[in-house]
This record gives C-alpha cells, structure tokens and sequence, in this order.
C-alpha cells in the first residue's frame, strides 16, 4: 500500500549512521537507491558526504539554495555538498586554520562537477568588496580553460580530467575569497598523439578548429576540420553529443581575456596548440640509406613560423638524433620508425610543457594581493580506470587513488582508533582493508615498481620491455598483489616470455602493457629546437631542458615526488571528505546498477566508516579550546577558570546538562558522540553573545 509508506521507507534516511542495520551492506545499498530514485542523491555518514552522479540536471544548485545552506548546521537540512563546503567555511572563519576537502572515486563519478559546485558556492556565498571580484572571476573561470587543455572525452567519461588539480582558495580574516594557487600534477600526455576508438584529443583542438576566428586560424595555417589533422582523428569521434565545443570556445575564450592573458600570450599559446597539430601531419620516407627523411614541407614551414625555429634547424631535429662522443656531439640520422617517434615525442613535450606554463599563468593572476589568513584546498584529481589496454599513464593515475585511498584511511580508519586508544576510551577495533601493502608495492625505496623502473631507466641501450618486467618478477614476483603473464607458445603450450604485469588495486585488478615504460623524457634533445622568438616555447622549456648533462629524474620519480609533497600538505590541514559513486557504466540517468555500486560501496571502504562513525564519536575537542570557547554558558567557569581545563570542562558540561552517554572525557580531550549535542551547545553559545550585546549596548546608553 503506497499511502501507508512512511517518508523513511520511500526515501531512506539521510545519514547513515541512522540505519536500523548499520552493519549489512545490503541495508546500506537499499537507502542509496531508495534516496537515488527520489533524486536524492547525497547521503551523510557522519560528517562524510557520500555522492551518487545523477546524470542529469537536478535544478538543486541554485543561489536560493545555497543561500538555504548558508550558516546553517550540518545537519539540520538535507544532505547537500553546499553543507560541506559551508562547514568547511564556517570552522575556517571561527578557527583561523586551514581546511581541504578530499573529492574522491572512480572516472565519472563526479568529482570534477562537485568541485565546481563548491567553488561557486564559495564565490556566491562569501563577503566581496568591488576590488576583489575580479579574484572570484577568475578563480571560477580558471575552471573552463584548465579543462579545455586537460580534459577529453575517454570511455568512461565525457569530460574526463586527464590532469590531477589541487586548488587552494585563500580567503582574508574576513572570510573574503582574496587568491589562490593550483598545483597540477602529471597530465597525460600520450593522448595528444594517441587516442583509442572512441576516445579524443583534449577539448581544445575541437574547439579551436570548430570556433577559431577565421583570422586566428588563418593565422595559425589550420583548416576548420579536425578530420584533417592525424592527432585528431584515430578515435573516430571528433563530435560527441553531450559536448558544445562551440559554447565552450567562447567560455574559455572569455575566460583567458579575464585572467589575464594579453593578445601575444593567447596567440602564443594558440601557436604552440597548432605546432602540434602541425607535427602530427609530418609524413616521412625513407631516402636510399634508410634514413628518414620529412615528405611534406608546408607543415614544417608552419611550424618554423610558430616556434620560431630556424627550419634547417626544425628538420634536422625532426630527422637526426644528436649522440654524445667523446665529449663531441654528433648528429645521427634516424630510420623511419624513430623518426615518428621523435616527432611524437616532441608533440607529446611541447603540449605538457605548454599545460604546465597555463598552470602557471592562471597561478600568477591568481596571486594575492591582499595577504591572506585561511586556505580551503580542493583535491580533484583524474579517478581510478581501467581500460582494455592501460598503460603507463593509467599506472601513475591509479597509483595516486591508491595515495589517496591510503589518506583517507590514515586519516579516518586509522588515526581515529588510534586516538580512541590514546585517550584511554574503551574501544573495540573496527577491521578494514589498508591498502599500504599496495602502495608499498609500487613506492619503496629499492624494491618498490617505481625503483625498479628507475633502475632499468639508467640502463640506456640495455633496458628494454621484457628485461624491466623480469626484474620485476624477480623482485616483486611473489608479492600477493602483483602477477606477471606470460606468453605461451601455441604449440607446445608453454610459457615463454613476459608480456605484461597485474596488479590488484583496492579498487580492482588492472593489466598494465608495458611498452617504452622507461618514462623518461628522451626527447629532450628535441626541446633545444624551441627558439627564442617565440616567448611562450622558450619560457616552457628553459632551464631544465638546455642542460642536457644533468640527468633529469624519471616522469615516474617525479611524480612519487609530488604526491609525497601533495600527501603533506593535506596533513596540514583539517579534511572533509566527499566520496562519489558511478551509477552505471552507460552514463545513464536514473540506472542504479547495483553490481557496480556494490563494489564501490566495498573497495572506498563505506561500510568500515559507518562501523567507525557508529561506534565513535562525531567530534573532539582539546579541553583547552573547548573550555575557551565555550565558559561563558557556565558561571563556575566565566570569566575565569583557575583550575585544569579538564575539570573546567566537566564542570561547565555538568552545567549544561550532557547526559552521559553523550560524551567521554579522554586525556586531553572531550569526545562528543552526536553532532546535535554540540550544535545545541554551540547555539547557546550564540545565544549567550546575543545577549551579552544587548547588555553592553544597554550599558552605553546607560540604561
Ligand atoms: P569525474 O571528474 O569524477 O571523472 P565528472 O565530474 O566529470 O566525473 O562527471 C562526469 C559527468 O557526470 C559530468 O560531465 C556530468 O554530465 C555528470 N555529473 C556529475 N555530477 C553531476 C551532478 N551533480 N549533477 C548532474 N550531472 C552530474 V574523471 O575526471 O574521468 O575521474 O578523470
Ligand atoms: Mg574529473
């Protein structure tokens, strides 16, 4: 009977720590899809957002309802990322530190569509003055030009982040957004040479050929077809429906011109853009020698008018390899085969470079005027993926989920038991899966795949494929999350070489194909080409490239490295973590596929959070900052409290009436099981600086 329903039963509840069975997965999926066909598509577990992607506009994003979430506590409205972002806000205003907010889950989940939600929030939502619109402006819309150059059409997802971005927005001591900086790690390159079927090229080719002025393009030597251009059509799918390449140009093109890009930095980098797609169109024969030598010649007319480089020089580096002999250089020509590998690799350097220079463009008309007090960091990064084929990119992307699996874990899972266990309050431990076994695999220091690689990398001429992925089974073989394969022989069925590795991710198991692993930059030598007329190629690869006897560190190395330094910085700041789910793999509105959310359900470790957030507590407090915050609502604390802050805080929750089970007093800290307690505490807290004022006030006017 439909009207006999009660709201629980049709919508499920909103926090799932309010489950009757908080220990049955089958529970916790029935109230995700019961609040997903309602479109209800976020749920709390404790002070965690769990996000369900709805495939459709849901019309609960506008300003009247963020203005609904404004100031507001948690949990006294629906499940919102605006309460997420407001709550960050709030504490970062009251407390002065800093916060990030961890958006996580695999390709098409909706992280990337749930960092510009809180980003808008934040440039609705907070005070402004006239001067420091401009910083809103152009934090909102560094959004659409990084995702221009970042982002592409995969398999998985239409607008797929192919880059890594941390966003730290900084606000003044009066909460007024006032600057920020974005670091960007690893984008993937491969893509600007190769895409799969059905797959394409980051958004910006599209629309540039798609929108470009006539002038620009004229300018550029492009033609307005993407057909034309070999980078662009191996995936067969220059047009996909849910994407308006032509709206898009005009955002970013607006966009540029409000953070700040002159009219030489955009044809720079429009330039630079069409350099590429220039290179990709480099066709070669083969002379009597066997040496490569460049078919078509306006190609490299225009590349040399672009770059800025000397077209013998541009030929020379497109067809010869300079080697080392003796202390002399000496050029040697390259066969056919090197030759597009050269000229790949070029494309593949110029684009990363120019990405990194963008980065750091959109950073310089970001910087802060003003001086800031407090930072909120946004973490969106590329998901977890897999593919029929991944390779050394899909190996690096799902490494980073797996760090940033094993923070979560440190953070939450585990520094929250250990602390129970700290501070002397009855425990019992919660088991979950710790994903460090597989980061360790990947990351150790002489053992880890990372090193091995490293160490094949300086092996120049010895290395090759199959020598990296023996010493792998050699070293890391036996290792329970790792498998090699091994070819077999059709006719007498046994095994004989090594063809590629698996490893068994948190989030499921991935085949990497392991061809040219050894990421280093070869191509460096390539880079010398870049001449110094045109500004932007020269500020892209200087210093690093033009000393060429340093040996630079693996892209692989590298990245480890700034994950390392990215992991510290979130362990500065006090977390909020939003974790995303993908419905279905078909991009579908309304299908919940319950294998698939199952299993995401499993490996983000849902169930072991509620478990924790069940048994634990929603908030702690050191004694001494509650103490301080909250003694005026106790007349045996206020104004002055002579003793030690733990009594001071018994005797001021005695005041207020905490019932025992609401709370536990550890050693240095008071631990407050629900969140209401603390609101209602915190309410009386603004009640009683009402009421102060009103007192002063009446005082001045001598009442
Ligand atoms: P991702 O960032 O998590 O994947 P996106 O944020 O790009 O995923 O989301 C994928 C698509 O899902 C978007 O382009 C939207 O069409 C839709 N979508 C996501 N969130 C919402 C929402 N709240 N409301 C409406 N539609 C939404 V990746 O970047 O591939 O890991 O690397
Ligand atoms: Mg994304």
């Amino acid at each position: 009977m439909e009207g006999a329903l009660t709201a629980r039963d049709r919508v499920g509840v909103q926090d799932f720590v309010l489950l009757d069975s908080h220990t049955s997965e089958t529970a916790f999926l029935d109230n995700l899809r019961k609040r997903y066909r309602e479109n209800l598509i976020y749920t709390y577990i404790g002070t965690l957002l769990v996000s369900v992607n709805p495939y459709k506009e849901l019309g609960i994003y506008s300003v009247k309802q963020m203005e609904i979430y404004q100031g507001v506590n948690f949990f006294e409205l629906p499940p919102h990322i605006y309460a997420i972002a407001d709550n960050a806000y709030r504490v970062m205003c009251t407390e002065y530190n800093n916060h990030f907010i961890l958006i996580s889950g695999e390709s098409g989940a909706g992280k990337t569509e749930a960092s510009k939600k809180i980003l808008q929030y934040f440039a609705v939502t907070c005070p402004t003055t006239e001067q420091l619109q401009i910083v809103r402006d152009r934090l909102l819309l560094s959004n659409p030009v990084l995702e221009a150059f970042g982002n592409a059409k995969t398999l998985r997802n239409d607008n797929s982040s192919r880059f890594g971005k941390y966003m730290d927005i900084q606000f003044d001591f009066k909460g007024a957004p006032v600057g920020g900086h974005i670091l960007s790690y690893l984008i993937e390159k491969s893509r600007v040479v190769h895409q799969n079927q059905g797959e394409r090229n980051f958004h910006i080719f599209y629309q540039l050929l798609e929108s470009g002025e006539e002038d620009l393009l004229r300018w550029l030597g492009l033609e307005p077809a993407p057909q034309k251009y070999m980078y662009l059509i191996q995936g067969r799918c220059a047009k996909v429906s849910s994407i308006n390449d032509k709206s898009d140009w005009k955002t970013v093109r607006k966009a540029l011109s409000v953070i700040d890009f002159t009219d030489t930095n955009i044809e720079h980098l429009f330039g630079v853009i069409a350099s590429v797609l220039h290179l990709g169109n480099i066709q070669y024969e083969e002379d009597s020698n066997g040496h490569a030598i460049i078919t078509n010649g306006s190609q490299i007319k225009w590349l040399s008018k672009l770059l800025g480089v000397h077209l013998s020089i541009l030929q020379e580096a497109l067809t010869h390899r300079k080697i080392e002999a003796r202390s002399e250089e000496v050029l040697s020509p390259l066969n056919i085969d090197l030759a597009f590998c050269a000229r790949d690799a070029a494309a593949k350097a110029i684009y990363g470079r120019t990405f990194t220079w963008l980065v750091n463009k959109i950073n310089g008309s970001l910087a802060n005027k003003v001086g800031s007090c407090s930072m909120i960091g946004l973490l969106d990064i590329y998901g977890f993926e897999v593919f029929d084929t991944n390779s050394f990119e899909q190996f690096c992307i799902n490494y980073c989920n797996e760090k940033l699996q094993q923070l979560l874990i440190e953070m939450t899972l585990k520094a929250e038991q250990e602390e129970y266990e700290l501070e002397g309050i009855e425990w019992e431990p919660i088991p979950y899966f710790n994903n460090k076994i597989i980061c360790d695999l990947v990351e150790e220091k002489h053992k880890g795949i990372i090193s091995i690689l490293d160490e094949e990398c300086l092996r120049p001429g010895e290395a090759t494929d199959l020598s990296f992925l023996e010493k792998l089974e050699e070293k890391v073989g036996d290792h329970a999350h790792f498998l090699t394969r091994k070819l077999a022989d059709q006719k007498t069925r046994k095994s004989i070489d090594w063809v590629d590795f698996r490893l068994l991710h948190y989030a499921g198991e991935v085949t990497y194909c392991v061809v040219g692993e050894c990421g280093l930059d070869n191509n460096l030598q390539h880079l010398r080409w870049c001449g110094k007329s045109s500004p932007l190629p020269h500020q892209c690869f200087l210093p690093l490239e033009l000393d060429n006897r340093r040996r630079p560190e693996t892209v692989a190395t590298q990245f480890k490295n700034s994950l390392v330094s990215l992991i510290e910085i979130l362990m500065s700041k006090e977390p909020s973590y939003i974790r995303c789910i993908k419905p279905n793999e078909g991009k579908e509105p309304g299908k919940f596929d319950d294998v698939l959310i199952r299993h995401q359900v499993k490996y983000l470790g849902l169930m072991e959070h509620l478990r924790v957030r069940r048994a634990g507590f929603a908030y702690r407090r050191k004694y001494e900052v509650f103490l301080q915050r909250y003694k005026s609502l106790c007349p045996a604390t206020w104004p002055h409290w002579h003793g030690s802050a733990s009594e001071g805080v018994e005797r001021l929750i005695k005041h207020i009436g905490y019932k025992p089970e609401e709370y536990k007093l550890g050693r240095t800290k008071i631990f407050i099981r629900f969140p209401r307690t603390l609101f209602a505490t915190e309410d009386a807290f603004e009640y009683s600086k009402h009421l102060l004022a009103i007192k002063l006030e009446a005082c001045w006017r001598g009442v």
